[in-house]
């Protein structure tokens, strides 16, 4: 036996493309061939170490493009390290994370960078890239994008919410979105009108309207659509592609796919949360409500459809997590009696490849298109593909075993996640994920963990290939 040839046996090869009752040969961390099972050309891997996938679906890992681990925010720091929080994603099924590094004010967009680099190094469990949150546009930090893109961090998020801290107006919205459009970057925009919601926040607790649900109530469906179609009119002036980040309002797809009708550039990611969980969750008593508190907000039950269609009809492309856990015991109670000090954010990371597999099961998506929003689109968004994101010979062999008959019940009790509570709990899954591999190595091994914090590799980035 060859130790670093592995085959993957038996096993319904699933990609956004295709389905086939395929083996793979994996070779020195790569996908080495793709074959019919029981082919002549498959019989020939004999010397290869068998996985046996018989009965199981073989995925390419989750490509989660959306995360903020160790993220201070809101006076407290989000409770997933970089090595708890890779972790529980590879548990999950995603063996990829594009997190955000953050620019603070009054300092540069490398210092920022470096910041994420020592939270980030050796401490991964699977690969990892990252974004860009730039908080502070001037002259200098709109020429250090032009080097990050060089270097492999090509997306930039910015927000038209949270005045005073991460808020840009847009004239410095228009100014990078320009720069951006000069040096191939994808501007990634938090889509809310904060200096109208701030003005609905003080108003509520003024008229003593404190709870979670308020946080709901005050940012507004139709203040995310507004951000939404003002960010796309000035990406449109810029001339730059732009890629609108959890999108959780009916609304806000409707902005998206009327502009994509045009024939724009424009793209768009929606979460868990807001597939799945709505208002009625914000409004569960005794401060329950603030577990579902994360911006945009969790919607009305009837936004849900919409977000489903965008994701059929390829209005919206993406699902990531926007993993920002919380605990609630200690962070999200410094929020009690002010809604507005509630730290906004959902954990995620562990939950999303099974969530859309229940979505495939419930008939609202095939399994091409699961493994589309949440491995293959991704991976294209955010220049990893077709390393990331697909199974074909000369991708990494990221290669999740997914047992699609299995039952589980999502729980704080049994999850991975450095976090006190699930917002899932409770929930029945048919699916689940088995065995995970990271460039061939082993990270879950029928459901065991066997991996190890500093496998995980940085991984730079190439630009949007939406665009090519
Ligand atoms: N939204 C969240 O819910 N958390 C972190 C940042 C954001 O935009
Ligand atoms: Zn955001
Ligand atoms: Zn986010």
């Amino acid at each position: 036996m060859t130790a670093n040839r592995t085959v993957v046996r038996g096993g319904l090869v699933i990609t956004a493309s295709d389905e086939i009752h395929a083996d793979l040969l994996i070779e020195d961390g790569r996908i080495a061939a793709v074959a019919a099972h029981d082919s002549s050309a498959a019989r020939a891997w004999d010397d290869a170490q068998v996985i046996d996938a018989t009965g199981k679906y073989v995925i390419p890992g989750g490509v989660d493009g959306h995360t903020h681990m160790e993220m201070p925010f809101g006076g407290t720091t989000a409770s997933d390290t970089f090595e708890t929080g890779t972790r529980a994603a590879a548990w999950g099924g995603t063996t990829t994370i594009v997190d955000f590094a953050i620019q603070s004010v009054g300092r540069s967009l490398r210092a920022g960078l470096d910041a994420w680099h020592a939270k980030a190094d050796a401490q991964c469990a699977i690969d990892y890239g990252f974004h860009m949150i730039v908080s502070d546009v001037d002259e200098h930090s709109l020429k250090e994008m032009d080097i990050l893109v060089e270097e492999g961090v090509t997306s930039f998020k910015m927000f038209m919410a949270y005045p005073g801290v991460f808020y840009s107006d847009d004239g410095q919205i228009l100014r990078a979105m320009q720069r951006a459009e000069s040096n191939g970057g994808l501007i990634m925009m938090h889509a809310e009108n904060g200096i109208a919601i701030d003005v609905l926040v003080q108003q509520a607790l003024e008229a003593g309207r404190t709870d979670p649900r308020y946080h709901g109530e005050v940012r507004k469906a139709l203040l995310e659509a507004e951000a939404t179609h003002r960010a796309i009119q000035l990406a449109r002036v810029a001339g730059a592609p732009l890629y609108i980040v959890h999108v959780s309002a009916q609304q806000a797809v409707a902005e998206l796919a009327a502009a994509r009708d045009m024939g724009l550039p424009v793209f768009g990611e929606t979460c868990p949360q807001y597939l799945f969980l709505s208002t009625d969750n914000l409004a569960e008593p005794d401060f329950e409500g603030a577990k579902y508190v994360c911006s945009t907000p969790l919607r009305p039950r009837e936004h849900q459809a919409a977000l489903w269609q965008g994701l059929r009809t390829d209005d919206l492309q993406v699902v990531s997590t926007d993993h920002c856990p919380f605990c609630f015991s200690g962070q999200k109670e410094m929020g009690r009696g002010d809604f507005s000090k509630i730290p906004n954010g959902l954990p995620g990371v562990e939950n999303r490849m099974d969530l859309l597999h229940q979505a495939v099961v419930d008939g609202h998506i095939s399994r091409r298109r699961w493994i589309d929003i949440a491995c293959a689109a991704p991976a294209r968004m955010f220049g990893l593909y077709p390393r990331k994101g697909t199974l074909a010979p000369g991708a990494d062999a990221d290669v999740v075993i997914y047992d699609p008959h299995a039952e589980q019940v999502i729980s704080s009790q049994t999850h991975h996640m450095n976090v006190d509570y699930s917002a899932y709990e409770g929930r029945r899954i048919t699916g689940r994920v088995e065995t995970v591999l990271s460039r061939g190595v082993p990270v879950i091994d029928g459901r065991t963990y066997v991996g190890r914090a500093g496998h995980g590799q940085y991984t730079p980035r190439g630009t949007c290939q939406y665009l090519d």
